[in-house]
């Protein structure tokens, strides 16, 4: 599986990490039954910040959105999986957390949109140029887990 299993990137935000919920986020993600191969603790430059949200530069929120990722620590990940980019968005819930569904990251550990406390890729191109952004090749890991033939049979 290694070599051609699926990646996507996901961040805890600064509400995230200060609300002490780093352990929480990644459990989920790890109960799942998906990879983590990457991760770092990182307090990224508004430069940094505006580049990974470049997609929304037009809107009006994306000063605020900005200084608010580059305001603290954020943890970096990449988690591989069979089909991590989209379910991976399912975990994390709805952008807006009072539209998210109970069982979801969002959902239970946030209430405003302005900090739901967690970004992932939303698709295969975002998430390829998303970890590139965010790492560099040598700081992701191929690994077999001896979990994986328990989790994909
Ligand atoms: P993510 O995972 O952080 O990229 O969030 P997505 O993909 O669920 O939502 P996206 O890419 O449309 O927006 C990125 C972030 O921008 C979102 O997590 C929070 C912020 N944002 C989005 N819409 C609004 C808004 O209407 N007001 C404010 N204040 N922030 C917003």
């Amino acid at each position: 599986y290694a070599a051609e299993m699926e990646r996507t990137f996901i961040a805890i935000k600064p509400d995230g990490v200060q609300r002490g919920l780093i352990s929480e986020i990644i459990s989920r993600f790890e109960r799942k039954g998906f990879k983590l191969v990457a991760i770092k603790i990182v307090v990224p430059s508004k430069d940094f910040a505006k580049k990974h949200y470049h997609d929304l530069s037009e809107r009006p929120f994306f000063n605020g959105l900005c200084d608010f990722l580059s305001s603290g620590p954020v943890i970096a990940m990449v988690w591989e999986g069979e089909g991590v980019i989209k379910y991976g968005h399912k975990l994390i819930g709805a952008t807006d957390p009072q539209k998210s569904e109970p069982g979801t990251i969002r959902g239970d550990l946030a209430v405003v949109v302005g900090r739901n406390i967690i970004h992932g890729s939303d698709g295969p191109e975002t998430a390829k140029d998303e970890i590139n952004l965010w790492f560099k090749p040598e700081e992701l890991v191929t690994y077999t887990s001896n979990a994986e033939k328990w989790i994909y049979g």
